[in-house]
């Protein structure tokens, strides 16, 4: 098998914008940095990661004849924010157990944001008082068996839709796309930062690009603040989906590329080089980055260049995943 023969239901414009960073680059005075925007990329509810995920896990959705969603996440999730949409857009059921992943005082935390997206799209919202973690959770299991129990046909989508058997196809195959992209645009990208938590983004570009002729880092930048538990996720998942897509050879311990220094302590819980990043990006480029996780990825790539751990002559590709709705939800840090 190779990745063009698993079916893709289309939920994105196409490929994903690629555009320079050009401001960012001369003031870290190193690499120069180029942003492709999950973000930007679908029009259902914002858009995000997720959304290219899912668009290889619909098939599977249609031929299971299921008719709702089962999805878990923190409140502020924006992973059942595109689950609800995606829902929404095939006229099915969604049912999102929402946990308390992150103790932050606002009191609007479980009201604005993701959260108030998910309603509005007629997803059913169960908040759960559990904290973090990226595994496979009681209160999940329970929703399913309660859409089970009232005659329904659930269908299980994980956190992060990551620990799903498709879960690293989607940025597999944006390994492929960002290919073609650097064909058309006459540019290498040597390094890829990425963010990374239930980890099948990382875990499908370390899949994608292996494959390819030319070598490059491939960084996720950790924000789960549970390092081992995410790298674990990243190795399995990535490893899992070469070998779906036909990579034909073992991924080597170096491909699998998880860096720590920038989540802070706790998962959700900005610290001060997030919100320098954050700022940087804001006033500088005009791009919106958030306080969970994009904030994160990109105060790691601040830093790479700076130190020319990255090198000055590198291109680098900073793939922005979405995430802005939760700044509704952080509106005390910005006042
Ligand atoms: C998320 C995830 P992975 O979970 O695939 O590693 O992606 C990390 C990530 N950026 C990066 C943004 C904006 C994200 O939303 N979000 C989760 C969610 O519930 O929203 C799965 C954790």
């Amino acid at each position: 098998m190779a990745i063009s023969d698993f079916k893709r239901y289309s939920m994105t414009f196409g490929p994903s914008p690629i555009h320079k960073l050009e401001r960012l680059s001369k003031h870290l005075g190193g690499a120069q940095i180029w942003a492709k925007r999950e973000d930007v990329s679908s029009g259902l509810a914002f858009g995000g990661n997720k959304v290219r995920k899912m668009e290889y896990i619909v098939p599977d959705i249609i031929a299971s004849g299921a008719d709702t969603l089962v999805s878990i996440g923190g409140y502020q999730s924006n992973h059942t924010r595109q689950v609800a949409a995606v829902a929404a857009h095939l006229g099915l059921k969604a049912v999102l157990v929402q946990e308390n992943w992150v103790d932050w005082p606002d009191t609007l935390n479980d009201r604005v944001g993701n959260i108030e997206l998910s309603r509005i799209m007629g997803a059913e919202v169960r908040l759960d008082s559990a904290g973090f973690d990226i595994g496979i959770r009681d209160s999940w299991k329970k929703a399913l068996e309660d859409v089970e129990a009232r005659g329904g046909k659930p269908y299980a989508i994980p956190a992060g839709a990551s620990e799903h058997h498709l879960g690293g196809l989607g940025f597999a195959n944006w390994a492929y796309e960002v290919e073609q992209q650097e064909k058309d645009l006459g540019i290498f990208f040597d390094t890829i930062i990425v963010c990374t938590v239930t980890g099948s983004t990382h875990a499908g570009m370390i899949a994608g690009f292996a494959g390819q002729e030319k070598p490059r880092r491939v960084i996720g930048i950790d924000a789960s603040a549970t390092l081992e538990k995410t790298r674990d996720q990243v190795g399995r998942i990535a490893k899992h989906t070469a070998e779906l897509i036909g990579l034909g050879r073992e991924l080597r311990d170096d491909e699998i590329n998880v860096m720590e220094g920038w989540a802070g302590d706790l998962y959700g819980i900005p610290v001060e080089s997030t919100l320098n990043a954050i700022r940087m990006l804001g006033s500088m480029e005009g791009v919106i980055l958030d306080p969970v996780y994009e904030g994160k990825s990109m105060a790691g790539l601040i830093d790479l260049v700076s130190s020319k751990d990255i090198p000055a002559s590198s291109n680098v590709l900073y793939a922005h995943l979405g995430g802005q709705l939760a700044l509704n939800a952080y509106s005390a840090l910005f006042r």
